[in-house]
């Protein structure tokens, strides 16, 4: 994630007239994904995961928006949108535009509507009618999600180290998974929930947006240890998945299988230990060492 701390990253995410020298307004907005839909599998994906790639479903509807303020005003507006594709302080934006508070978790939490939504924003060249920003913080003394989070990873000051978060470790991070950590991972092959999960905001979790509806072919199997190239692009091809690449979600998949694996799944680790990857070679091994070692 260099790309956050890069010179042109950061005065973009200073100032949003670097991206749109004409901004007036900034509308924030939350899609909820899925509120921890039962995955139906031994292992766990993050919700926001489970539906249709929000790249690729939130951006029209967007444009839906622009083309609909377009019409009000009777004129074209300059205008950007993003969702998560953009060097913006999206959190800081939503919490300015009123939607909700950041959480000890780091998220934007709503106090109707928890957290267990994507956010988006449209940069207009016009002024709108501005929200309040939202000022008071409802964590109070809960510290649910800082002693839920298998990695330890929320710290005291309200920031996360991401280089041990489960949602960095499967998603982002390209290379392997430090060996200290692979335990902590338990089960989950993509991204990670707990710290929404035990977060008492999110009992008012709003339903899915339609579009963002769970529809990938679960549940992942061990077996899922011998796709190919071409299996894995078919099985996840409209999904976020696609972001960790075969080798990634091999990877993934391995430790978990190491995590919570049996004997019975020795052979297909001893398969996937001579896979074309090395990446995936070596977690493969590291699993099949694991229960090997966890054997009466
Ligand atoms: C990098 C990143 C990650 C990293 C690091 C996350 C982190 N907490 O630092 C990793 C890969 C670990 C990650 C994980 C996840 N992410 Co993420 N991630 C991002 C991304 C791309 C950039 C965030 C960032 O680091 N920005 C740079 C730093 C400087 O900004 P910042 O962390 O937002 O902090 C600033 C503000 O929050 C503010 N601030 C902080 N506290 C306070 C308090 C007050 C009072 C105020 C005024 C301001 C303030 O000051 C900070 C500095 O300016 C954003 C999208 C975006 N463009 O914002 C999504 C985003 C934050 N992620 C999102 C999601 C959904 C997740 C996951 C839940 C995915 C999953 N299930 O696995 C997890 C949750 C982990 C967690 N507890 O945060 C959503 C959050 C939605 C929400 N409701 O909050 C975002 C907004 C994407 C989106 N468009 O919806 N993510
Ligand atoms: S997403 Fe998981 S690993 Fe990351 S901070 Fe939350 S609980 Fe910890
Ligand atoms: S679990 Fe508790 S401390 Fe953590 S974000 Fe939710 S309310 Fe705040």
């Amino acid at each position: 994630m260099d790309y956050l701390a890069s010179e042109r990253s950061r005065t973009r995410r200073a100032d949003p007239q670097w991206i749109l020298p004409e901004c007036k307004s900034i509308l924030v907005l939350a899609f909820p994904y899925s509120p921890f839909s039962k995955n139906n599998s031994e292992f766990q994906i993050a919700s926001y995961a489970l539906g249709d790639d929000y790249h690729d479903v939130i951006p029209p509807r967007l444009q839906e928006i622009v083309q609909f303020i377009e019409e009000q005003v009777g004129h074209s507006i300059p205008n950007r949108y993003y969702t998560d594709t953009g060097p913006i302080l999206e959190r800081e934006l939503a919490q300015r535009a009123g939607l909700g508070w950041i959480g000890k978790n780091s998220m934007l939490i709503h106090p109707q509507a928890g957290s267990t939504f994507l956010l988006a924003e449209i940069l207009l060249g016009i002024e709108l009618e501005y929200d309040e920003p939202f000022t008071t913080d409802h964590c109070g003394t809960c510290t649910r999600c800082v002693d839920a989070c298998p990695t330890q990873c929320i710290l005291p000051n309200r920031t996360l180290d991401a280089r041990r978060c489960i949602s960095f470790l499967t998603i982002e991070n390209k290379g392997d998974i430090p060996e200290n950590l692979r335990g902590s991972i338990q089960n989950w092959i993509f991204g990670c929930d707990i710290c929404q999960q035990v977060c008492p905001w999110n009992r008012f979790a709003m339903p899915a947006d339609p579009t963002l509806e769970p529809f990938i072919p679960l549940p992942v199997l061990t077996s899922d240890l011998t796709l190919t190239s071409s299996e894995f692009n078919q099985r996840f091809k409209r999904s976020p998945i696609q972001r960790a690449k075969r080798r990634g979600y091999l990877r993934n998949l391995a430790v978990a299988v190491g995590n919570i694996g049996n004997e019975t799944h020795i052979p297909i680790l001893e398969q996937a230990s001579n896979d074309e990857e090395p990446l995936v070679q070596e977690h493969a091994k590291w699993a099949k060492e694991k229960i090997n070692n966890r054997k009466p």
